[in-house]
């Protein structure tokens, strides 16, 4: 804690805090007739202006279906679409935009992956290795999976500071494991996995490597081909962006030979009724009409985090994290789940004695915003025997001044409760 001062943050060179709420219209909100607190970032983010912008511009100006017509406007929709995919790509790294679906979210992501390379790729003995610190979303696809096809669900538990033994995570590999799959970062206690390492001892005993990337892309860079996974899934509404849209990356030389996920339009070439040919990378999983304006969204939302920098991002949140373990951590009978040695932007705590829903209503009455309850990670509750947990997310727009008033509220909550 030694470059933690007891007021005052280093914000990388560039950073301007005050500057970047700007752009968040929402930011300037009362709640209860309080400046809003939003600590409940990995649940969803809030939007900058420039995001809201292009949704507009969108339907004020070019809205129209996209790979359908050859009319100006579509032309237009299908071109933004496109630029988007191309910003996606980059932005993950990604080889080819081949390798780039949209989805719905991460949730969407993962459950195409256990559908389509699941169920073509799986049989009865096989393994799937999940964490015990994962979302039910990369938990119960990979269980509906292992019902059907007769595989074995495997879990790698987290230790009592919320990290994944990396002996226990080797040992659990075999020659059986077909999948693993593995958050990039826990949303429940914040915990950042070592994917590429991960990965590496994976591909050795010939498993694919699912990584749910939810919580890592809106607070560190990611580049799919350094870790060497087979496939990432992420959230545009996590990343500043719309709800509805989201990005799987997948090898292209996996996608090319797994079936599709939805069958309908956009997803074929040629329909009969006895054969149909499917499209190309990446249309093949993206039947039907896409999201075209969260698509559009979700461009300006990585050209939004791009301009400001994810390395700007990350190194701040780093100190605003240490600072908040900090400051909470010191408040009495206060005890914090999860003390990764490496973590992002997630203070999960309970507090003897007082329910973490009164404690979230609580401080809603005070303008803050914490989600409380299991956090759609039930296990990592039954790991710390608890129902429930008070959690506090960050992002790149919440303040040292933000962080003071979360400890205020724990205070008054205290108080009230006592
Ligand atoms: N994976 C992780 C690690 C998540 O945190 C979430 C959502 C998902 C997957 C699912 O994302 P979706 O956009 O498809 O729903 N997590 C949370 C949360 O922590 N609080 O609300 C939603």
């Amino acid at each position: 804690m030694s470059s933690v001062r007891a007021e005052v943050i280093e914000a990388p060179a560039g950073f301007d805090v005050d500057r970047i709420r700007e752009d968040f219209p929402i930011l300037r909100e009362l709640v209860h007739g309080k400046p809003l607190v939003y600590l409940d970032n990995a649940a969803t983010t809030q939007k900058p202006q420039a995001v809201i912008d292009a949704l507009v511009d969108y339907y004020t100006h070019y809205n129209a279906n996209v790979h359908r017509a050859v009319h100006l406007l579509s032309t237009r929709a299908t071109e933004a679409c496109d630029r988007a995919r191309e910003k996606a790509r980059k932005f993950m790294h990604a080889r080819s935009t081949n390798e780039i679906i949209f989805v719905r979210g991460a949730t969407q992501g993962l459950n195409l992956v256990a559908q389509s390379f699941g169920r073509a790729n799986l049989k009865a003995g096989d393994e799937v290795l999940v964490s015990g610190l994962e979302h039910h979303s990369n938990i119960v696809p990979w269980q509906m999976l292992c019902l059907e096809k007769g595989a074995h669900l495997k879990v790698v538990h987290i230790d009592d500071s919320g990290v994944i033994p990396l002996a226990d995570f080797e040992a659990a590999l075999t020659e059986r494991t077909k999948v693993v799959a593995l958050a990039h970062v826990s949303n429940a206690l914040g915990t950042v996995n070592p994917i590429a390492y991960m990965t590496e001892l994976a591909h050795r005993v010939g498993a694919k490597v699912v990584v749910d990337g939810a919580q890592a892309v809106p607070h560190m860079p990611v580049d799919v081909r350094a870790l060497d996974v087979d496939f990432y899934a992420f959230s545009g509404h996590k990343l500043f962006g719309p709800t509805g849209i989201g990005v799987l990356y997948g090898k292209q030389a996996l996608l090319d030979a797994m079936p599709p996920f939805e069958g309908g339009g956009d997803m074929i070439r040629s329909v009969t009724f006895e054969k149909t040919e499917y499209n190309t990378l990446p249309y093949k999983f993206e039947a039907g009409t896409p999201d075209i304006a969260g698509i559009i969204g979700l461009g300006a939302a990585i050209d939004y985090v791009n301009q400001i920098g994810l390395d700007r991002i990350a190194a701040y949140e780093a100190e605003l994290l240490k600072y908040a373990t900090h400051v909470v951590q010191q408040l009495p009978g206060v005890r914090i789940l999860g003390q990764a040695p490496e973590k992002a932007s997630v203070i999960s705590f309970v507090l003897e004695d007082i329910h973490p829903h009164d404690i979230g209503t609580f401080l809603d009455q005070l303008g803050i915003a914490v989600r409380t309850g299991h956090h759609c990670a039930q296990p990592v509750m039954d790991r710390f025997q608890v129902a429930a947990t008070t959690r506090a997310s960050f992002a790149f727009y919440n303040t040292v001044a933000e962080v003071d008033a979360l400890v205020a509220g724990i205070r008054k909550v205290q108080e009230f409760f006592a």
